[in-house]
């Protein structure tokens, strides 16, 4: 038989994205409770079939095995524990736990293995998640010495209201019009903004800071990482330039085999066919797209890669579904 699933935040783009998923991966779904902060009226499809969408507040959490959290930090502290003390496996995507020494935080590919017997595993942050399956390999062959991380974050990352901003930003711009901006603190459409969040400690942004904490907690080991996190005008698709110094020296042939062969990415890397991922390869995939491969002309141990992945699925859904189905093989 199959699994009983709750989406909080089911009505969101990340737990549509997660209906999605489960769909397009034929997950064998017993019951599937769609949950909403305020859910009256709503309705969400999934198989084919319409379900009602229920307030997060009237949950019995004893009917679901797993239940997805996805409408953000404030509703994961509240009901993340309720359903978690219920004996739900809970798979959270808010950024709430994600730093909680008790709480596995949790890519698969690299550290399935730090699940045990947790009740609330969180799910990084998207950026977070597509770094670490392109470093995991080279890591683990040659060490990591220092990792340097640019991002060009997609607006779909803040939600859908950024999407319809972009929308109407880009219309506005094309008729003429002045922009003002709502979404972010500068216009977006036909702009580049070097920030995806707050400033704060030592001016790095909320994201970047996420991408410098998180990333040594699923390898769990130190990471000498810095971040910069850029927001484009792109609906759906993150790239990051990333340059790597490894402990151990490599081929550049070598790392391109040892890519190739790693779960869950896509070696594009061809420039002389114009072969280089974007954001539009990346929509609806649940790989990891690397190319741009170069070794540093002035470092020996330097590497240089191109990293771009659905922010959406592998991001956000993806991982957290790759989650329960770890599980779901150990449960079976
Ligand atoms: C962005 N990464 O693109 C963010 C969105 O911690 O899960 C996801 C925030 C998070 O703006």
């Amino acid at each position: 038989s199959g699994v009983r699933i709750a989406i909080v935040g089911a009505t969101g783009l990340v737990g549509q994205t997660i209906l999605k998923v489960l769909e397009d991966r034929h997950t064998e779904v017993d019951q599937l409770v769609p949950l909403a902060h305020s859910g009256e009226g709503r309705q969400v499809r999934f198989q084919g079939t319409d379900i009602a969408v229920k307030p997060v507040d009237t949950m019995d959490w004893q009917t679901v095995d797993v239940a997805f959290f996805a409408a953000g930090n404030p509703v994961s502290a509240q009901y993340a524990p309720l359903a978690a003390q219920a004996g739900v496996t809970v798979i959270d995507k808010s950024s709430y736990f994600r730093m909680d020494p008790k709480v596995p935080l949790v890519v698969p590919e690299v550290n399935a293995d730090a699940i045990q017997d947790a009740r609330i595993i969180a799910s990084p942050n998207c950026s977070t998640i597509q770094l670490v399956v392109a470093l995991n390999p080279i890591r683990q062959q040659y060490g990591l010495s220092r990792v340097i991380v640019s991002t060009y974050q997609a607006v779909s990352g803040t939600g859908r209201e950024a999407m319809d901003t972009l929308r109407q930003e880009t219309a506005a711009v094309m008729a003429g019009h002045p922009v003002t901006p709502t979404t972010y603190p500068r216009q977006i459409a036909h702009n580049v903004l070097a920030y995806c969040d707050q400033f704060g400690e030592l001016d790095y942004t909320g994201e970047e800071w996420k991408l410098m904490r998180e990333t040594p907690k699923i390898f769990n080991q130190p990471v000498r990482l810095s971040a910069t996190a850029v927001r484009v005008p792109v609906y759906v698709g993150h790239a990051e330039t990333v340059y790597v110094e490894t402990e151990r020296p490599f081929v550049l042939d070598e790392v391109r085999n040892l890519l190739r062969e790693a779960p869950s990415i896509a070696l594009m890397d061809n420039p002389a066919e114009g072969v280089v991922p974007t954001p539009i390869d990346a929509e609806n995939q649940d790989l990891v797209l690397v190319g741009r491969l170069r070794q540093d002309p002035h470092q020996a141990d330097g590497l240089h890669l191109y990293v771009v992945a659905d922010n959406l699925r592998k991001g956000a859904a993806t991982n957290a579904v790759q989650i329960m189905e770890h599980l779901w093989h150990r449960w079976a």
